[in-house]
């Protein structure tokens, strides 16, 4: 199995859960800034041009955060990175969604990719204010969430490691976490596989 990744993105989120599965993998770095994501060798594995990208060790590729992370769940029951039940289960679903599709897609990639929301530069200012406005406002969401809790859904699962990976871009832009949130985040920290993950993409803990 192999991880195309970039270090902190938020392929960083697969690449904890894959050190917290254990099995062997490859991690492979892919140069975003170098643009290589847009050239043939990654294209040809995924025409989307993201990271995370999971080659499967049947060759078949995996594409999109939660559907990396629900496969590797999934295929590793014995970690319990997933609920069985209903209820369990979507509620993790739905943090990982709203992690993926709300905090990152709408609030940290109008902050990162102002341009991408606005072509006139005068207007990128509003576009990052509007994006701080959305990942704050999640935050505040989950930080509910977490209250007298260690993991978002009590026990440690795949919505966590998505969590995490918007929790290091919010120290990346100086944002203060809000308490439970923070505390959730140096839980993480304090994970061996986070450890590991940390140190592989070359990033302090
Ligand atoms: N919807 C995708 C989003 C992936 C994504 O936005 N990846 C970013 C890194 S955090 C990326 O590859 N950006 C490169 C680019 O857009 O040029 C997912 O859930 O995996």
């Amino acid at each position: 199995m192999k991880l195309l990744y970039a270090p902190g993105a938020c392929s960083i989120g697969i690449h904890v859960l894959l050190n917290e599965i254990g099995k062997p993998f490859e991690a492979q770095k892919v140069d975003l800034a170098g643009r290589k994501h847009f050239e043939p060798e990654f294209t040809n594995l995924n025409p989307k041009s993201k990271v995370p990208t999971l080659v499967r060790d049947d060759g078949t590729v995996l594409t999109e955060f939660p559907a990396i992370a629900t496969w590797l769940a999934k295929s590793n029951p014995e970690k319990k990175l997933l609920a069985d039940d209903p209820e369990g289960m979507a509620r993790t679903l739905e943090m990982l969604d709203y992690v993926v599709a709300t905090v990152h897609m709408q609030g940290f990639s109008r902050i990162f990719r102002p341009g991408a929301y606005a072509p006139s530069e005068s207007d990128h200012d509003a576009v990052k204010a509007r994006g701080r406005e959305i990942f704050e406002r999640g935050f505040a969401i989950i930080d509910e969430k977490l209250k007298g809790k260690d993991y978002v859904n009590g026990a440690f699962s795949i919505a966590d490691c998505a969590l995490f990976y918007v929790e290091l871009w919010s120290t990346r832009v100086k944002i203060p976490m809000p308490p439970n949130v923070a505390a959730h985040f140096e839980r993480m920290k304090a994970r061996p596989a986070v450890q590991k993950t940390l140190q592989a993409e070359g990033l302090a803990a």
